[in-house]
């Protein structure tokens, strides 16, 4: 972490709504109050942890066994994997989604325009990025908080050499209870179903419903609606550039298996991540940059 709680302090000055907590020692999260909603973004991974309307429960899950630890990925809110989804390409042994949830990254600004809070973050390479991706990018990150959640990942090559990227907002969407949301658009498209060996693209013939351990790369450039009966309230999950949009719920056995996840944290949320997943990958070309983007809000459940 290069900026101190003053460094944040400094440049968050004269903006009130926005200030700085360490929730743990050396974990800094800038604390966002607009007029119409609530949110919190670690400095680490640039990641949303919370974000809901005023008056409204949280929209965001995020995992109570959610490690705060640098270098650890936190189980929640809006991880940015990239340069890479899912395991490395070529090297199972380089960390899962990448690395640019797990660092740190550079506040560049924040400030509140009537009802909106705009959050910019940065990335760049150092030695232990480039061990690990040896190519040269800036990593810039706009976090837009108001009546929705605005998250834009802009990508841009520095360097010489063109390289391919792939990456996800790998955002988890808090539910009342799984098996009574059905998830709308993604009927009509096909998926990769990233739990079977057969990886020939299956169509998906209606609305999603959850009844077990879901883990699909869908070729689509659709929006995502998440009909939450149970809290009477529907989520939308817009997205730009992007064609692939995963949706992944570790169900009971997984939701068992994975340490940071209590037992029955499979009926409290799904992942709807806009992604540059699968087939999907972007080429970015010296100085050429590729923006992803997604945009989530609440709408009336019918
Ligand atoms: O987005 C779906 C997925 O790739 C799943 O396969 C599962 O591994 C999930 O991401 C969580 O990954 P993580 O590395 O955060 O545990």
């Amino acid at each position: 972490m290069s900026q101190t709680i003053e460094d944040l302090t400094a440049i968050l000055e004269g903006t009130p709504e926005l200030t700085v907590s360490e929730p743990e020692p050396g974990f800094p999260v800038i604390d966002v109050q607009t007029p119409v909603s609530a949110a919190t973004i670690a400095l680490h991974g640039a990641q949303v942890l919370t974000w809901a309307p005023t008056d409204h429960p949280p929209v965001l899950y995020v995992s109570p066994k959610a490690r705060m630890t640098p270098g650890t990925a936190l189980r929640g809110g809006i991880p940015i994997c990239w340069p890479w989804f899912g395991n490395h390409p070529e090297d199972p042994a380089k960390p899962a989604h990448g690395f640019a949830r797990t660092r740190f990254w550079e506040l560049v600004s924040g400030d509140l325009v009537g009802k909106v809070a705009t959050i910019v973050f940065k990335l760049v390479p150092d030695e232990e990025t480039k061990a690990l991706f040896p190519y040269d990018f800036e990593l810039t990150a706009t976090i837009r908080i108001a009546d929705k959640l605005r998250v834009k990942l802009q990508m841009r090559n520095t360097g010489e050499e063109s390289y391919q990227v792939s990456s996800a907002l790998h955002t988890y969407l808090s539910l009342g209870d799984i098996e009574r949301i059905q998830l709308e658009g993604v009927k009509g498209s096909h998926y990769v179903d990233q739990l079977s060996d057969d990886k020939e693209p299956v169509y998906q013939e209606k609305n999603l419903q959850i009844k077990g351990e879901v883990d699909r790369i869908y070729q689509s450039m659709s929006s995502v609606l998440i009909r939450d009966l149970d809290r009477f309230r529907s989520v939308f999950v817009d997205k730009a550039g992007s064609r692939s949009t995963v949706v992944w719920n570790p169900w009971k056995e997984k939701s068992k298996e994975i340490k940071d996840l209590p037992d029955k944290a499979y009926r409290e949320f799904v992942c709807v991540e806009c992604a540059n997943a699968g087939t999907d990958r972007p080429t970015l070309r010296p100085n050429g940059s590729h923006t992803l983007e997604t945009v989530i809000g609440l709408r009336p459940l019918n």
